[in-house]
C-alpha cells in the first residue's frame, strides 16, 4: 500500500535520483492540502452511515428497476449487499483521500471486482452511478464543513468509477 510520499520515493529510488522540481511541487501540494484531507475524513467519519443511506435512496429513486423483482438489488439480502458495497467504497475512498493516492483502492477493493460483479450479474453502470452520487454528497458535506476547494475529493471516487467501467467517465 502506498501514499503520496512513499509512491514518490519509490519512483525516484528506482532511478536513483534526488527529488527534482516536479517531485517537490507534488510534495508541496500534498502537504498543503493535508488539513483539508483530514477535514474531509472527519466529515465522512461522522456521517458515513447517513451518506451511504442517502446515496442508496437516491440511486434507487433514479433507477427503481434495481429493486424490482428482476433487479440485482431485489430481496433484502441483495439490497443490503448493495449498501454494504457503497459503504466499502466510502471507507476505502476515505483512506485514499488521506493517503493522497489511490493505490489502496487498487490493492484492497478493485482487484478482481469487475469479474465478481460480472459473474453475479451486479450491473456496473448503476454501481458507478451510486459511487458518483456518493461523491456529490460527500463533496457537499465537506464544503459545508468549511473546506473551500473540494476538487481533491473527486479523485478516489472517479478512480473507482473508471476502474470499474474500464472507460473514461
Ligand atoms: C472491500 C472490498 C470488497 C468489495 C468492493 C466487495 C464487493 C462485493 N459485492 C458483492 C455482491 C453484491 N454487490 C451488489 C451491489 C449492487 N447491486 C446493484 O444492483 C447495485 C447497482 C449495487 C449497489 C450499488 C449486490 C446486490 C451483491 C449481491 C449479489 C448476489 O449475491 O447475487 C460481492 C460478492 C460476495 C458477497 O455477496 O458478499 C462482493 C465480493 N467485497 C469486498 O470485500
Amino acid at each position: 500500500m502506498r501514499d503520496a510520499v512513499t509512491s514518490l520515493i519509490k519512483n525516484y529510488d528506482v532511478v536513483g535520483r534526488y527529488f527534482d522540481r516536479d517531485a517537490l511541487d507534488s510534495l508541496k501540494s500534498y502537504f498543503a492540502s493535508g488539513t483539508a484531507r483530514i477535514q474531509a475524513a472527519a466529515t465522512i467519519n461522522s456521517n458515513a452511515a447517513a451518506i451511504v443511506k442517502q446515496s442508496g435512496s437516491q440511486l434507487f429513486d433514479e433507477l427503481p428497476e434495481l429493486i424490482r423483482p428482476s433487479g440485482n438489488a431485489y430481496t433484502t439480502r441483495r439490497y443490503a449487499a448493495c449498501l454494504r458495497d457503497l459503504d466499502y467504497y466510502l471507507r476505502y475512498a476515505t483512506y485514499a483521500l488521506v493517503a493522497g493516492n489511490t493505490n489502496v483502492l487498487d490493492e484492497r477493493v478493485l482487484q478482481g471486482l469487475r469479474e465478481t460483479y460480472n459473474s453475479l450479474g451486479v450491473p456496473i453502470g448503476p454501481t458507478v452511478r451510486g459511487v458518483q452520487i456518493m461523491k456529490e454528497i460527500v463533496k457537499a458535506q465537506v464544503a459545508a464543513a468549511g473546506v473551500t476547494n473540494t476538487a481533491f475529493v473527486d479523485e478516489p471516487f472517479d478512480h473507482i468509477s473508471r476502474e470499474l467501467s474500464e472507460n473514461n467517465i
